[in-house]
């Protein structure tokens, strides 16, 4: 049977872990996949979470089913960390799912199923993986314009002459911090704008949240979903502990729907279930189990703030540090965008030769559109980074 199959597309991003694993090169930096690095090039397993699996070892009592919605105390943590007191928690309905990948997978079969025509709006670009789990679940999609790599900054006005236009039949996926793969984000008052208009249009909220905490803070990068949230009927939330928590291999996430009474969001909710019962019945706990305890425990929950806290100023003071040492060789402020940007990535606007130059010549990889993640940046290999980008460039 299986000769009817072809071979299927690979994913950019992990096709790219692969090729600097095997670069023989030892000055070799890798600013390609979204991991975090600390200053030693390490993906550190959280203090807080080490303590929080020390208890589970010595507290858990069994390892029997744990139900489809997953575990409860993670799921009333993680609603009032990502909706604070915005919206009324009746209205509310959360999942635990497989990593923020498994929660967009079932708020997008529940998009099918509430509206099976509708169009899901994606931002030009965003990250690789959002059309590919579209087309799974059978929603046509398209694009709304939002980043304008000559300036590194939103096309503001592009995207409410499309935003502006849409309709209840309409999906629009917003990324609800940290903008993967641009940086770039929306202010406050953009967010108030976004709000408006969809309350307007009545075209339904997608907030991909995989980054809460690397932006400018956590209430800081809550700002645009809560203010969502707070103005519509409906919105669908896809939170991922991954980056966060430093918890990717764990696959830990949350699917949040809201509707408009808690009698619809019941409704909601069974479907979503049910969804979840037919794809992979119940999620694993391990990983929310260590987000519950930190996020219920207030010493473990203040040592996470200040660890997410240090890795954030980690990679803004990296962007700071990058963006100085391009504008020493290059003479130029072309590039000071970098640290207006937020979050692990910002997107260049350099050409894919320029990209490839910088891998070859250097030993520089990033992403083929020209994204870095800033976090691998190696604290002592700035300016090596600054003469690769500069010459790449040119
Ligand atoms: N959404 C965006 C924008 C991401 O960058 C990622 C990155 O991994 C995800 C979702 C998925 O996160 P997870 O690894 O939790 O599935
Ligand atoms: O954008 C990134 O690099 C991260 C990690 O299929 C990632 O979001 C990349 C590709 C993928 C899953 C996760």
């Amino acid at each position: 049977m299986f000769e009817t199959l072809t071979k299927a597309p690979g994913d950019k991003i992990l096709a790219l872990m692969g090729e600097f694993a095997e670069d023989p090169r030892t000055d070799k930096i890798d600013l390609g996949v979204g991991v975090y690095k600390d200053e030693n090039g390490k993906t550190p397993i959280l203090n807080p979470v080490r303590k929080a699996e020390q208890r589970m070892i010595e507290t858990e009592t069994t390892k029997s089913y744990l139900g489809i919605a997953g575990n409860k105390g993670f799921g009333k943590s993680v609603l009032q960390l990502v909706a604070g007191d915005s919206v009324d928690h009746a209205r509310l309905r959360i999942a635990q799912a497989p990593g923020g990948t498994g929660s967009l997978w079932v708020l997008m079969q529940l998009i099918k199923r509430a509206r099976p025509d509708a169009t899901l709006w994606l931002s030009d670009p965003t990250w690789p993986n959002h059309k590919p789990i579209a087309d799974n679940a059978g929603l046509k999609t398209e694009t709304y314009p939002y980043f304008d790599p000559t300036t590194g900054k939103v096309k503001i006005d592009e995207l409410f002459s499309v935003l502006d236009g849409l309709g209840p039949n309409d999906v629009v996926l917003l990324h609800g911090c940290c903008h993967n793969p641009t940086g770039a984000n929306l202010t406050n008052a953009e967010w108030d704008r976004v709000a408006d208009s969809l309350k307007r249009t009545g075209a339904l909220p997608l907030i991909d949240l995989a980054y809460l905490g690397f932006g400018d803070g956590l209430s800081a990068d809550a700002y645009g979903t809560r203010k969502v949230l707070s103005s519509v009927d409906e919105a669908l939330i896809a939170f991922s502990g991954s980056k966060n928590f430093g918890l990717y291999r764990e696959r830990i996430g949350a699917a949040i729907l809201l509707a408009k009474d808690p009698d619809a969001a019941d409704i909601a909710n069974s479907q979503m279930m049910n969804i979840i019962r037919s794809s992979y019945s119940q999620p694993p706990d391990h990983g929310a189990e260590i987000i519950r305890t930190i996020l219920e425990d207030d010493a473990l929950r203040a040592e996470w703030e200040t660890e997410l806290e240090a890795m954030r100023n980690r990679m803004i003071s990296l962007r700071e540090a990058l963006v100085e040492a391009i504008r020493q060789r290059s003479n130029t402020h072309d590039f000071d965008f970098i640290a207006e940007h937020r979050g692990m990535f910002s997107l260049l606007g350099l050409p894919a030769e320029a990209v490839d130059h910088a891998k070859v010549e250097n030993g520089v990889y990033m992403i083929g559109d020209s994204r870095i993640n800033v976090a691998g940046i190696p604290e002592n290999r700035v300016d090596a980074l600054a003469d690769a980008l500069v010459a790449a460039a040119r």
